[in-house]
């Protein structure tokens, strides 16, 4: 993708003539949503000389705890004169969907102006000026790309950030599909970005969940000739979850034979979060059927129905999809 001229032109107008800057991406960010949104708004700060507020809903994990500037964004709740702050531009990253984005999605809906730079695919979009690209492995690629296009000044914290995205988001370089990304990394290396101590940063959770996750995994169950592999974790294990459960995933998907895992995690009473991962075998499209969405081979969605239900419904639509 190559952003334009004409793309830069606006988004220089629309952030030098806002007084109150708003950002945000998903619920309960993972890497590459909570780092686009910091690299981006250091990035302004940094450009621009404005203050931004970067906000988010959900949880950030505490393996994300170290991340340069963390502590600049705010739980949405948390700022301070909600109901009266206006909101001249707002800017959404990696959010896929409007409703993925909950509570600082009022901020956007009483933004002047809104600017969205993502990379998932997307029929609805919110934008009124859309720097996207489904082709980019991350949207902290993007972030870099809009970066270079405009010739913005950046400093390390902003190359951390964006590494960090990129190495979460691409399952660090497993998922890579384009070189564009690879190139970007190499920069940032010769920059001085040391990949080994963003992944040592990221491997970085409580006892509990590596605890919690491991007997989800032992207790996995296997489905159609042990083409599909499904773990559960229930309400009363979740609360020592720490992400998404991403271990889990990863283990089950080791697993000789193994094309599709899922994880059924009962977040409270009558709703269930799921995460889907296709070894080559897509799995957006029944993440899709059950509300939610995602990438070919990494998808997931929350449904309101009991742990029982949504197991069932859920095997039922792998059936469909296996047969
Ligand atoms: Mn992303």
């Amino acid at each position: 993708m190559m952003i334009t001229d004409e793309q830069i032109k606006i988004f220089d107008e629309k952030i030098k003539s806002a007084d109150s800057i708003v950002l945000c991406a998903h619920k309960n960010p993972d890497g590459d949503a909570l780092c686009s949104v910091l690299a981006l708004g250091r990035l302004i700060e940094l450009n621009y000389g404005k203050t931004v507020v970067c906000t988010y809903d959900g949880n950030i994990p505490n393996n994300l705890g170290d991340v340069p500037c963390r502590k600049r964004i705010k739980y949405f709740e948390r700022i301070e004169d909600v109901p009266e702050m206006p909101v001249d531009v707002a800017i959404v990253l990696d959010y896929g969907i409007a409703k993925n984005i909950g509570g600082p999605f009022k901020f956007v809906e009483r933004a002047k102006f809104v600017i969205e730079l993502d990379h998932h695919i997307n029929d609805a979009k919110i934008g009124n000026l859309c720097i996207d690209d489904v082709g980019a492995a991350a949207t902290a690629e993007i972030v870099y790309s809009l970066m270079m296009r405009a010739g913005w000044t950046w400093d390390s914290a902003i190359a951390t950030l964006i590494m960090t995205g990129i190495v979460t988001d691409t399952g660090c370089f497993k998922y890579v599909k384009r070189g564009d990304v690879m190139r970007i990394a190499a920069d940032l290396v010769d920059g001085g970005i040391d990949i080994q101590r963003i992944m040592n940063d990221l491997a970085n959770k409580p006892r509990k969940t590596v605890v919690t996750e491991s007997a989800s995994v032992a207790a996995a169950e296997f489905y159609f000739h042990n083409r599909l592999a499904l773990a559960v974790i229930d309400s009363r294990q979740y609360k020592n979850l720490d992400g998404r459960g991403e271990t889990v995933l990863n283990l089950l998907g080791q697993i000789h034979g193994v094309e599709y895992i899922a994880l059924l995690k009962e977040q409270k009473e009558n709703q269930v979060g799921i995460s889907l991962r296709g070894r080559f075998r897509r799995v957006d499209i029944i993440a899709t059927q059950l509300g939610g969405g995602g990438h070919q081979f990494a998808a997931g969605a929350v449904v309101h129905d009991s742990l029982g239900n949504v197991k069932e419904r859920l095997l039922s639509l792998f059936k469909e999809e296996i047969k």
